[in-house]
């Protein structure tokens, strides 16, 4: 499957830049082109000269809302972050026109981090705009969800995210949800936990999107996963996940006929990636909830065997029972049994629900606060009514 991707803000201008480094991967190792266009699209000028792979010019690195921001953001404020991308959002579509080989794009991917302000607030509508535009290619979001401590210190960023995800959802085919808090690893400093989580979330789309596109018969797999069924699948509330599980010593030297414990070893091994997919998925959320669902077995050719696909599937039914279940297998050589498990149409998901619980409380709080702001504002004005004025 091949993607145009668009970063919207910091977190989604790097985790854009991951991408990219995803298709240089990509084309380094195994030939092929898996995104046909990165851009980063952000009000902060600075956000955008700090990529590394997203070409550097103004077409792939767009800023937008100069007159109104001066290339410094818009602090937070994502109805700001809307407005702007609604007045530029003609820049975004266009530079999108310049992709090389747009007609081989099977989707887009527009990516923010629902907290900010940038990201957040023009999320929603250049998808509605790319939308408009290219009519006939699905658009989906991945939408990042802030650490818990943001959520704990600063209330707009629950309400920034209950408004981000409640208008993506009226416009996206399918929005990737992604939990930033999921990814901490303690013994990382802030700066490299963000790198290392961009990195984290973006890895499991590496084999799914490869899977698709291989043009050699070695790795082209008995059951091919390719762009048809990504898309039969990815519907709503989606969730990614991603499991290995290190192979042994399973191979016989001299090619041998494999005995029954080789399989159950080779099944058990499939299993365990697959129960760390499960744990690891991009968001918590209850698989029983998924009306659809798809995993990817990734494993040397030798590794693979109908009993195993047959046996993951039936596992994945007995956690997702009301899920149309899709898979694939991709034979490649490499010492991991690999699955990239992808939940979707959801039809619950405790963290939303949460978000625009706590949101609506938030609602007539804010308003109060605003208007004692006001009023407080207005009697020290009263106050010096009779004061001579320079002006
Ligand atoms: N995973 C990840 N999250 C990030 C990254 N940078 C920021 N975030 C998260 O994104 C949210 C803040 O959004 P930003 O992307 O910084 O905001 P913005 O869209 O640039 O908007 P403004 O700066 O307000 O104009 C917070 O929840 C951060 O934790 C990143 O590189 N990776
Ligand atoms: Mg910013």
């Amino acid at each position: 499957m091949k993607l145009v991707v668009i970063g919207l803000g910091q977190c989604g201008g790097r985790v854009a830049d991951e991408f990219a480094r995803l298709n240089k991967r990509a084309r380094a190792h195994r030939g092929m082109e898996i995104i046909t266009g990165a851009f980063a699209v952000n009000t902060d000028s600075a956000d955008l000269s700090g990529l590394q792979n997203i070409k550097a010019d103004y077409q792939h690195r767009i800023l937008i809302g100069g007159r109104k921001t001066s290339g410094h953001g818009v602090g937070k404020i994502n109805e700001l972050g809307a407005e702007i991308a609604r007045e530029d959002a003609d820049k975004v579509v266009d530079a999108i026109r310049g992709v090389k080989h747009f007609f081989e794009t099977d989707a887009f991917l527009l990516v923010a981090g629902a907290a900010g302000g940038t990201g957040s607030g023009s999320i929603p509508i250049l998808t509605q705009h790319v939308k408009e535009r290219y009519g006939d290619k699905p658009v989906y979001n991945l939408i990042v969800l802030p650490f818990q401590h943001e959520e704990e210190t600063e209330e707009r960023t629950i309400y920034n995210s209950a408004v981000c995800i409640k208008s993506a959802d009226s416009v996206a085919d399918a929005i990737i949800l992604v939990d930033n808090q999921r990814y901490v690893r303690k013994d990382f400093s802030l700066k490299s936990n963000l790198d290392k989580i961009n990195a984290l979330i973006v890895e499991p789309f590496y084999d799914l999107l490869c899977a698709g596109e291989e043009k050699k018969a070695r790795h082209i797999g008995a059951k091919v996963l390719d762009a048809g069924d990504i898309i039969q699948t990815w519907v709503g509330w989606t969730v990614i996940g991603y499991g290995s599980s290190r192979l042994g010593r399973i191979r016989l030297p001299f090619g041998g006929s494999r005995n029954f414990r080789d399989k159950s070893t080779e099944t058990h091994k499939g299993i365990q990636a697959m129960d760390e997919a499960m744990s690891e998925l991009s968001i918590t959320c209850n698989p029983v909830d998924a009306s659809r669902a798809m995993y990817l077995l990734s494993a040397p050719h030798k590794e693979m065997n109908m009993d195993l696909v047959k046996e993951l599937g039936d596992y994945l039914r007995g956690m997702a029972p009301k899920a149309t279940i899709r898979n694939g297998d991709y034979p490649r050589e490499k010492t991991m049994m690999e699955i990239t498990l992808i939940l979707s149409g959801l039809s619950n998901v405790e963290k939303i629900r949460d978000y625009y619980s706590k949101s609506t409380k938030l609602i007539p709080e804010f308003k109060r606060r605003q208007e004692e702001a006001d009023s407080r504002l207005k009697g020290m004005e009263d106050m010096g009514k009779d004061i001579p004025s320079l002006l």
